[in-house]
């Protein structure tokens, strides 16, 4: 067993997770690899243990947030030392998450979060410019993520994630909200946890459908917004 799991949330990914797999292998040969599979009804879990995963399956559709939630409950009482997330479309490439896990091991945060939306050597600033209706969104998101964790985060929505065990609780506590990863942000810094935003590359989805097309991109803005809102109300009353 290693001491780091890295874990994926995967709900009908059949087709992206063999080449997502194989690639962690190369880039990170002595983590353990958990793929929970939600409910799916392709050949998810088949595909994930032939390609050397453990599966952690539900017997039904639980949404992401239960997804997340469960991959780090699964560390926390496996007693890893580290975690990280990736997703399982092909767009957090697994170079970028050994990086993230580096930083976590050398003691330089709790939690690392790759971003988009933020520059540094090698990562240049606006190489991802979202169009329309997401740059808006963007925009709103971030102005409100600045307000309530009262420093500033680019990239509230990424999935791409190394931590250590002290975010381990924190993590595998349900989330409430349809943001699971904003609610994760929130978290992490009313905990006084050491947060780093870290610029990193990512893809485009690799194939498949996407859960997040138009109407929904808008319905999550709003979640997210509500989510912001509730839980600076839930501090005021503190
Ligand atoms: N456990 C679980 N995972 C899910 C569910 N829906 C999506 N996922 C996984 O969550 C990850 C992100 O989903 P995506 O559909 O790629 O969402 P996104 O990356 O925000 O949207 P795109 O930018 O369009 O790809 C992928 O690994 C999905 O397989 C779900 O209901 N349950
Ligand atoms: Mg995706």
């Amino acid at each position: 067993m290693s001491d780091t799991v890295v874990f994926i949330p995967a709900w009908n990914e059949e087709q992206n997770l063999p080449a997502v797999l194989d690639d962690l292998r190369r880039e990170l040969p002595d983590v353990d690899v958990l793929v929970v599979d939600d409910g799916s009804t392709d050949g998810t879990a088949a595909v994930a243990r032939a390609h050397g995963a453990e599966v952690l399956s539900f017997g039904e559709n639980r949404g992401l947030k239960a997804g997340i939630a469960a991959g780090y409950q699964w560390a926390l009482e496996h007693e890893y030392a580290f975690c990280g997330r990736v997703d399982a479309d092909g767009q957090h490439p697994p170079a970028e998450l050994r990086r993230l896990l580096a930083m976590v091991r050398n003691d330089e945060c709790d939690v690392a979060v790759g971003s988009r939306f933020v520059s540094g050597p090698g990562y240049a600033p606006y190489r991802y410019m979202p169009e329309g209706p997401r740059r808006f969104g963007i925009a709103v998101l971030r102005r409100s993520m600045a307000l309530v964790l009262r420093r500033p985060f680019g990239d509230a929505t990424s999935g791409l994630y190394a931590v250590n065990a002290k975010a381990l609780p924190l993590l595998a506590r349900p989330f409430e909200s349809g943001a699971p990863e904003v609610e994760a942000l929130i978290r992490i810094v009313d905990a006084g946890l050491r947060l780093e935003e870290v610029p990193v590359n990512m893809a485009e989805r690799a194939g498949g459908e996407s859960k997040l097309r138009g109407k929904k991109a808008v319905v999550l803005v709003l979640t997210v917004t509500a989510t912001l809102l509730a839980a600076k109300t839930a501090r005021g009353r503190r």
